[in-house]
């Protein structure tokens, strides 16, 4: 089963939209095995966005980051990463297909809305930077074998 880190950012957390991005992930058959309600702090945000750290849009990203209150989740499944990406699709709002979450819902790469980790391996290094192991919850779900043969 893989894992994937997602954060619902400030934007989406100020605009009200938790519980609509949070159902077309779950919806999938997708499983959250943890969540949690933050203020990302700047420590937290630097060592999140470190990649891109030099880039000329990281300031402005880091302080977007931490400007509201935002939601981090550990999603787990079959092709977890994949799924979630093609969910929340483009990094650019105005290049993500309709269908998508930066699709129907943004304008504006500094405003998209919603981060999932890119590969497997980096969704467990972002999970290692908000969550214990202990906060990672193992249980299925009664109706498992409708999503999974
Ligand atoms: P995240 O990491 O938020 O899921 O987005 P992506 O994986 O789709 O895209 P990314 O890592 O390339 O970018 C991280 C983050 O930076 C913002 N950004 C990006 C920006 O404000 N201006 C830019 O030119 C780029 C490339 C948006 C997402």
């Amino acid at each position: 089963m893989e894992k994937e880190f997602v954060m619902i950012k400030p934007d989406a957390v100020q605009r009200g939209l938790i519980g609509t991005l949070i159902n077309r992930l779950e919806r999938t058959g997708l499983k959250i095995i943890a969540m949690k309600f933050l203020h990302v702090t700047t420590d937290l945000a630097e060592k999140h966005y470190e990649v891109h750290k030099g880039k000329p849009f990281y300031p402005a990203l880091v302080e977007f980051i931490t400007s509201g209150p935002a939601v981090a989740m550990v999603i787990e499944g079959p092709d977890a990463v994949k799924i979630t990406r093609k969910i929340v699709g483009a990094t650019n709002p105005a290049e993500a297909a309709p269908g998508t979450i930066r699709g129907d819902f943004g304008i504006n790469i500094g405003r998209n809305l919603i981060h999932a980790s890119d590969s497997p391996e980096n969704a467990k290094t972002e999970i290692a930077i908000y969550f214990s192991d202990d906060e990672l919850v193992d249980w299925t779900p009664t109706i498992a074998p409708w999503f999974t043969e």
